[in-house]
């Protein structure tokens, strides 16, 4: 007589794809933009299993969008070639000379690791940068920031005819000047500008923290803008979860319908989120 061979693991694999059911038919069709922050990135296997998530997303009919980072990178590089670099309220103050480095770090070597990743897990990445197709057009934050772009205008276009051609892209954070700069966005104001122009359904900010806290350590699993900003006031979110929030209102302003804000670095974060009850992270939502 055949032996069965049902051990618990692929019972509960079973029973894990049949909950997860109703989330995948909530999510066909849906646009998810996931800003992968520098720091949420880690080593080659945790890179692996991010893009591995999003190959998976995309094979069941999700659209993702991943914008990324890449401050370490830039750091590092920058430490390399001995160019002194500073943040002045979390956003590096970008000469000629370090907009090069910029622009080599994120376009170059890290935009295309995301890229390779996610090809090599059978998915179909483009990597592209805020100034291909003019797609995210910046003006000057700051004089004193120097090249440090703010997006003001946003074209979804192209974006829109990658996924229709089934291509996952890929966007590092530069914009274009209207006289021909390049500008340097900070990754989470990007992110938060491409997923607005988008109408996106969620914006994933993958970082590397458990998500919003409340006064005594305690992840808030969902919160409302009222609730951020009351909490903000109050001096519960502070430091850099302030960049995170004020660009999870913004795109909630600007039509995004939720914004999740979560640790990349623990194992399938994306997954967690979107196809489980569990959820993972800060879902904040009006
Ligand atoms: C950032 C762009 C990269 C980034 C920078 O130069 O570091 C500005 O600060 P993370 O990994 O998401 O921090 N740009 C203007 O945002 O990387």
């Amino acid at each position: 007589m055949k032996k069965q061979n049902m051990n618990r693991d692929w019972i509960a694999t079973a029973r894990t794809l049949s909950e997860a059911l109703p989330y995948l038919q909530r999510y066909t069709g849906a646009t998810v933009v996931i800003k992968f922050g520098g720091h949420a990135m880690g080593d080659a296997e945790q890179m692996a299993s991010f893009a591995r998530d999003i190959v998976l997303m995309n094979q069941v009919g999700v659209h993702p969008v991943v914008v990324h980072g890449g401050g370490p990178m830039i750091n590092d590089l920058l430490k390399k070639l001995e160019i002194k670099s500073e943040f002045v309220k979390g956003k590096r103050v970008t000469d000629e000379a370090t907009m090069e480095v910029v622009e080599m770090v994120l376009s170059g070597l890290v935009n295309k690791r995301i890229v390779q990743a996610i090809n090599n897990q059978g998915g179909r990445a483009v990597g592209i940068s805020g100034k291909d197709a003019n797609m995210m057009v910046c003006d000057p934050v700051d004089p004193a920031l120097g090249l440090v772009g703010q997006p003001v205008e946003v074209s979804p276009e192209l974006i829109h005819q990658m996924h229709a051609h089934k291509i996952i892209p890929v966007v590092a954070p530069l914009g274009a000047g209207r006289d021909g700069e390049t500008f340097n966005v900070n990754g989470d104001t990007a992110a938060g500008a491409i997923a607005a122009a988008l109408k996106a359904d969620r914006l994933l900010l993958l970082t590397d923290v458990e998500g919003v806290k409340d006064s005594s350590g305690a992840v808030v699993t969902q919160l409302s803008p009222d609730q951020v900003r009351e909490l903000t006031d109050s001096g519960v979110i502070a430091g850099g979860m302030i960049p995170k929030t004020e660009t999870a209102l913004e795109a909630i302003a600007g039509g995004v319908r939720a914004v999740v804000i979560l640790d990349g670095r623990a194992p399938n974060a994306c997954l967690l989120e979107l196809f489980t009850d569990h959820g993972a992270g800060s879902l904040i939502r009006v």
